[in-house]
């Protein structure tokens, strides 16, 4: 069976964009399936088990859900060249998900909020579990433009020490990709906006053009039902190594639920494949897919009983 990447996407998702430069830094070749920006997504929560945020990556009858893992995944099966330099990396990623995400939305969706169709607000306040508050958002513009440019900051400084073009020097890497995930977003939503609030910044603008040239490496298009096919065509890879002094006490063949912490939380049961500090991994069956492994971080997700 065919290891070509899958991943599963919309033209618009900024966590899709990490992956998609990803492959170009890698110079891949890949399957791009295109999945609904909202739900429902009825060829895509039976590969992730109901896991409904975008992206996904699919090789054969793993299905990998989270930039975090589907990166982690990347550099495992292409080492070449290298991508993650070490822990650091991870950290970076992780800000980027998070804080710097959080900053980038309300800029985003204030000003754009009473032009965002209501079938898609609506779907968000499910996704959040909490009222997509436009007004709210065009309130938080001015003090979240403040903590936009003092994390873009944090890039800028990096950049000025580097001793490189790059976060980490002469060569990018994962950093590079996590931190200018937000800088696409808001670009790509405001156009001017990256460049008012990097002002005086003398490194940033040229490091997000070289980003951005990274590329996508080779994008074929491939069906969704096509993609189902694959999976139940196919046999799950060996799971990783499971820690057997993990401190949930989480044991091989148990029946597990695994949700996000923080959005999106719709959770997935399984039997457990394998747990260590970086994945946890669960076997699911469906008509659709066959027997497919899911896997998911450990950092962002919650583990508990099925
Ligand atoms: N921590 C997740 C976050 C993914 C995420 O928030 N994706 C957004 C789109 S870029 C999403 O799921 N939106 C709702 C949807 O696509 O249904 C990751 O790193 O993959």
């Amino acid at each position: 069976m065919t290891d070509q990447p899958i991943l599963h996407h919309f033209a618009t998702s900024p966590f899709s964009e990490k992956v998609r430069l990803m492959f170009g830094l890698k110079a891949l070749t890949w399957s791009s399936v295109e999945i609904p920006n909202m739900m429902p997504k009825p060829d895509y929560t039976p590969l992730t088990g109901g896991y409904r945020r975008t992206p996904a990556l699919q090789i054969g009858a793993d299905v990998y859900c989270d930039t975090q893992v589907i990166l982690a995944e990347i550099e495992a099966r292409w080492p070449a060249p290298p991508a993650v330099r070490g822990g650091l990396d991870w950290a970076v990623n992780l800000w980027a998900d998070r804080p710097f995400f959080s900053a980038t939305v309300p800029i985003i969706f204030g000003t754009l909020g009473d032009s965002v169709p209501e079938a898609f607000l609506k779907d968000r306040e499910i996704l959040s579990g909490r009222p997509f508050d436009v007004k709210a958002m065009k309130a938080a513009i001015a003090p979240m433009k403040g903590q936009w440019r003092s994390q873009a900051g944090w890039i800028e400084d990096q950049l000025a020490g580097s001793g490189g073009d790059w976060l980490g020097g002469a060569a990018p890497g994962l950093a590079d990709i996590a931190a200018y995930m937000n800088v696409w977003f808001l670009g790509g939503a405001l156009p001017g906006a990256v460049e008012t609030l990097t002002a005086g910044f003398t490194h940033f603008g040229d490091w997000a053009r070289r980003v951005a040239a990274i590329g996508h490496g080779v994008r074929e298009e491939m069906d969704s039902k096509a993609a189902l096919a694959l999976a139940k065509a196919s046999q799950p890879a060996p799971a990783p190594a499971h820690d057997p002094g993990d401190p949930l006490g989480l044991k091989p063949g148990a029946a597990v639920v695994v949700m996000a912490d923080d959005y999106g939380r719709d959770p997935v049961s399984g039997v457990l494949i394998a747990a260590n500090r970086e994945r946890v991994v669960l076997s699911r069956q469906t008509p659709e897919t066959g027997t497919v492994h899911v896997h998911f971080p450990r950092a962002g997700y919650i583990v508990a009983p099925g």
